[in-house]
């Protein structure tokens, strides 16, 4: 199918409720994530889809950058108006990587694990990530852009030396090549459904799913925060997407931010 906004209007048109109504497909941008938010303050509705071939300033979290080279990967952003308080903010976050993972498990059968918060991971590589960014304003989300970065036929050539080590591609996984336009279907309805069950405060199916879908819980973390870094196991989430971490002396702390690196089991 041609990766065109048409023809994935057409494919998605009654099968969604809210995120995809407005779909738009750049050759180039700095990051769809700022086109995104661009559009929604200028009025086009929550649920607005950005897609890019290529970015020129694609972000990572906390200032990182994102490599995305054109015509092989997913740069896609969906900008929402989200009912919720800013105490469930992180939910953003985990619902949004609980629909692109189920998408991608079920359009490339491939196991996709997530890492708290926002990594997708297969052997430990990264095959996608996502940026949420979320404007809050006095008790309310005035909009969140939720930012999906996923390598989707990159091979082990095209993935540039800075991040060799830790970076895959749905294809070096399957050892084939995936259509970004289906993917980008898939992701979008599966967004639109969980967005929803975030919208109707059923966060508890959210959280058990992403336990399902967690390379996380159970396994003994790293976690470096602004001041301090922390190695503890990793037991739950809690109903505001927080990671529950159980520390050495037996007690436990709440992260809300920071950064996780599994550490491999002994
Ligand atoms: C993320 O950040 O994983 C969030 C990535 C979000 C990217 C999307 S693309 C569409 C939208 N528009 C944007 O501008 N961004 C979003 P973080 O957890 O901070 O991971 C960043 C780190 O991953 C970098 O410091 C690199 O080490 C590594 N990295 C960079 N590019 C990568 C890639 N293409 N594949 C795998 N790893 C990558």
């Amino acid at each position: 199918m041609e990766f065109t906004a048409e023809n994935l209007k057409k494919e998605l048109n009654s099968k969604i409720s809210e995120v995809g109504k407005e779909i738009f497909i750049y050759d180039e941008v700095e990051s769809t994530n700022s086109v995104a938010y661009e559009l929604l303050k200028k009025g086009y509705p929550s649920g607005t889809v950005v897609i890019a071939d290529r970015q020129t300033k694609g972000k990572g979290r906390l200032g990182r950058k994102w490599i995305s080279p054109a015509g092989k990967n997913l740069y896609m952003s969906i900008a929402v108006k989200p009912n919720i308080t800013p105490k469930y903010a992180t939910m953003i976050t985990l619902t949004s990587v609980v629909a692109c993972t189920t998408a991608l498990r079920r359009h490339t059968d491939i196991a996709v694990l997530i890492k708290w918060p926002n990594d997708m991971l297969v052997d430990h590589k990264k095959v996608g990530g996502i940026l949420s960014e979320i404007k809050i304003e006095g008790e309310k989300i005035k909009a969140a852009v939720v930012g999906i970065g996923i390598n989707v036929n990159m091979t082990e050539e095209d993935i540039p030396e800075e991040i060799k080590d830790i970076a895959t591609s749905l294809r070096i996984c399957k050892g084939e090549e995936f259509s970004r336009a289906l993917l980008a279907i898939e992701i979008i309805k599966e967004f639109d459904k969980w967005y929803q069950l975030l919208e109707k405060k059923n966060r508890k199916t959210i959280i058990d799913r992403w336990m399902q879908l967690s390379g996380t819980i159970g396994r003994q973390v790293k976690i470096v925060l602004t001041e301090r870094e922390i190695i503890a196991t990793a037991e739950a989430i809690d109903e505001e997407g927080r990671l529950i971490v159980k520390l050495s002396d037996g007690t436990y702390e709440k992260i809300s931010a920071g950064d996780v690196t599994l550490l491999r089991a002994k």
